[in-house]
């Protein structure tokens, strides 16, 4: 069985784009392949956090993993920093890579915009995601196209290891949908959805209410020429729509398109909130039951004991292959 590894940052509620991009992917996969789904604490730390925030955030992302499907008898789910092989293999890697590779992210360059001076860890953010995946002789990894840029470095780190020294790590593909893999913000087409944007108006998270949901989905950017037709370039308001709508209904682009001929975006628009809301709705009840349940915690931590006994063997191979320690 080939392996699987993701994870997705505790910085806030998860949201749609989350859950199309990469966690409807983590569903699917654990039918036919081992994974390993954990909530990357470290990799939030990389931006300010409040210690009592960021706690509550890693719980509530292990309640939604587990809301939306993952089934803790066939992943394994734990939370990063139980598990120390990240942090290990992090150093080691970074000692493998180059300045110059990291300073191309775009996602570094996006997040240290107009700041004179960014966190390192924001820099090297990317070897950590590297050190995640390739600690679990990583096969797959199921994400959103706004992380194929952190795949390919991945990818350039595992071969130039193992094209230096001995074959060392598994070297992964990335794997993307091509539906959802790259939900837009609602109030700006041309951004990615985030759970960190300040207008909460941008997103839909997995939990909102249906009220929210109206208001977000009523007040989301279109176009002036009121007609429902998917072009990602010149009408990317309504594309990104017609995106969420297809993915979420299982109707193409197209039927879209003839469906909704003759009638405006307000039509469009109140379908939206009714599908939108009726998908999220089983999600926001099963978190409730296991947000607050004993269980959480013994799954998280059974799972940080199976990923750790999977990271120690990797870690004794890195070393010796490196002839770090005794
Ligand atoms: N807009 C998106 N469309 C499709 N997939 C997305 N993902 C994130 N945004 C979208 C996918 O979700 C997984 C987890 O992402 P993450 O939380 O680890 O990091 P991120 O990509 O930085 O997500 P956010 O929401 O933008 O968080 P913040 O605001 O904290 O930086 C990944 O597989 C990602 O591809």
């Amino acid at each position: 069985m080939k392996r699987v590894f993701s994870g997705v940052q505790p910085t806030g509620n998860l949201h749609l784009g989350n859950y199309l991009g990469a966690l409807k992917q983590f569903v699917e996969l654990q039918e036919d392949h081992e994974c390993i789904y954990c909530i990357v604490d470290m990799h939030a730390i990389t931006v300010p956090q409040d210690p009592k925030e960021l706690k509550s955030h890693i719980l509530d992302v292990a309640s939604l993993y587990l809301s939306v499907g993952v089934d803790p008898k066939k992943s394994i789910v734990f939370v990063q920093s139980d598990v120390p092989g990240h942090a290990e293999l992090s150093w080691i890697l970074t000692c493998c890579s180059y300045t110059g590779e990291l300073s191309r992210m775009t996602q570094f360059k996006a997040k240290s915009h107009n700041k004179e001076s960014a966190p390192t860890g924001l820099f090297t953010y990317p070897v950590l995601m590297a050190a995640d995946i390739l600690l679990y002789d990583t096969d797959v990894v199921p994400v959103g196209t706004d992380q194929r840029q952190h795949i390919e470095l991945c990818r350039d780190l595992a071969t130039r290891v193992n094209n230096t020294r001995k074959k060392t790590f598994v070297v992964p593909e990335g794997r993307y949908l091509k539906e959802g893999a790259r939900i837009m913000a609602l109030d700006d087409p041309t951004q990615k959805m985030s759970k960190s944007a300040e207008n909460i108006h941008s997103r839909i998270s997995l939990l909102d209410e249906p009220s929210k949901i109206k208001k977000s989905i009523m007040k989301a950017t279109t176009d002036s020429e009121g007609i429902i037709r998917f072009d990602q370039e010149n009408k990317p308001g309504i594309s990104n729509l017609m995106n969420i709508y297809s993915v979420l209904s299982g109707k193409s682009l197209s039927d879209l398109e003839k469906e909704y001929e003759g009638k405006g975006y307000g039509d469009f628009k109140k379908d939206l909130v009714e599908i939108t809301v009726d998908a999220l709705a089983p999600f926001r009840e099963k978190f409730e039951e296991i947000r607050y349940s004993e269980d959480l915690i013994r799954i998280l931590k059974d799972g940080a004991e199976r990923a750790g006994a999977i990271a120690e063997k990797t870690i004794a191979r890195v070393k010796e292959n490196f002839g770090l320690g005794l």
